[in-house]
């Protein structure tokens, strides 16, 4: 069976995100939650960030997560001798190599980034831990300068490469065939892709790298990160869910609205109204047609069931769009039992009702209430 990592970057890439701040307890807690869900991977940020980063990664460390915890570590020696004195499982290396990154960032030219690189991946390796490389701005770099830059990283000992898209500027169809290429250029070796959303495509060039033949795919709670942030962890379960549900054996997706929420409290905003399974409407029915349809079977117009996820189906009756099944069901929840043209009138109220605006459960079932009162008053 193949294997496929979830990486989680929420730590790492995720507290880039602007206005973005864990606690120390904020960060045991989604640590903890993540791998309460059955994330495999989760990385850390640089130990040499910051004192308190530092402790964070060893106090992470000593949670004893089933996850393995991996630290982002520039290809600096320094960097790499602090993430190395920490209990990590591994580091996770990068360095930029397109033309971009090589003017306006670090100003080093390929040979240099070799030069830096190999040493310090052969020194991950002969301390016994995982290592992988990855190019920043791969999406950004030229072909040869990447691939050159890939093999001396194979041949130093690093066990996965990384494909970032940096900036979210790829497609779909550019992510798989780059990830192909790469997955059959080295065999054995562990293929990485990270997608930045900048152009909104992050849940899909991830899902083109798992078809692609990567192996491990990053993702943040949210999809939080530097500027809007990559592809988020419920999106990324919601494809595999659906298309690669045999990968997901060790996952517990009943603990990913809480985690989903926590981390939004935490950055004190709410879960985007789009987010996959997760959003307030994800399981929301609303116009008539696909309301009569999902009381009849859920099937109709779900491809997740909001059961296997701990979450529950609703049905919107307010608005001007409702249909006679739902507001008849939401009557009989009432303990009214209405007649096939009772219930045609009261769908016509409510529907001339909601003319005004969108009217929440509570105004439905006031107004559901109030008609029925004055039907029986009136025959009276
Ligand atoms: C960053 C860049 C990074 C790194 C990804 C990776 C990116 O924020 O420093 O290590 O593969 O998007 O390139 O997040
Ligand atoms: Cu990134």
């Amino acid at each position: 069976r193949r294997e496929i990592q979830l990486l989680d970057s929420t730590l790492r890439e995720g507290e880039q995100f602007a206005g973005a701040y864990f606690s120390a307890e904020q960060r045991r807690s989604i640590v903890s939650l993540l791998d309460a869900v059955g994330v495999p991977m989760i990385e850390l940020p640089s130990p040499i960030a910051s004192p308190d980063t530092r402790q964070a990664v060893e106090d992470l460390c000593a949670l004893g997560t089933r996850a393995k915890l991996v630290a982002h570590v520039r290809c600096a020696e320094a960097d790499v001798l602090a993430a190395l004195e920490t209990p990590v499982y591994g580091l996770n290396l990068f360095y930029g190599t397109s033309t971009e990154l090589r003017s306006f960032s670090h100003g080093r030219r390929i040979e240099q980034i070799i030069t830096d690189a190999v040493p310090l991946i052969k020194r991950v390796r002969a301390e016994g831990r995982y290592v992988r490389f990855s190019a920043e701005d791969a999406f950004r770099s030229d072909l040869i300068d990447l691939l050159t830059v890939f093999d001396a990283a194979v041949e130093a000992g690093a066990q996965r490469i990384g494909l970032p898209d940096t900036v979210g500027v790829a497609t779909p169809r550019e992510v798989e065939r780059m990830i192909r290429l790469c997955a059959e250029r080295y065999p054995g070796v562990g293929i990485e892709f990270h997608g930045h959303n900048d152009t909104g495509c992050a849940i899909a060039n991830t899902v083109a790298a798992l078809e692609g033949g990567a192996d491990c795919l990053d993702v943040t709670v949210l999809g939080i990160g530097e500027r809007n942030g990559i592809a988020s962890l419920s999106g990324l379960l919601a494809q595999m869910y659906i298309h690669y549900p045999e990968l997901l054996p060790s996952y517990d997706l009943t603990r990913l609205p809480l985690l989903d929420q926590y981390v939004a409290q935490s950055l004190n905003v709410a879960i985007p109204f789009n987010n996959p399974i997760t959003a307030p409407g994800a399981f929301t029915h609303r116009a008539g047609i696909h309301t009569k349809a999902v009381l009849r079977n859920p099937r109709a117009y779900e491809i997740l069931n909001p059961l296997d996820f701990g979450l529950v189906r609703s049905v919107d009756v307010g608005s001007r769009y409702t249909g006679r099944y739902a507001v008849g069901h939401r009557a009989v929840e009432l303990g009214l039992n209405l007649g096939g043209e009772a219930l045609a009138d009261l769908t016509a109220a409510l529907k001339a009702h909601a003319e005004q605006g969108a009217m929440n459960q509570e105004e439905v079932d006031a107004f559901i209430r109030a008609w029925n009162h004055t039907q029986t008053t009136s025959s009276e």
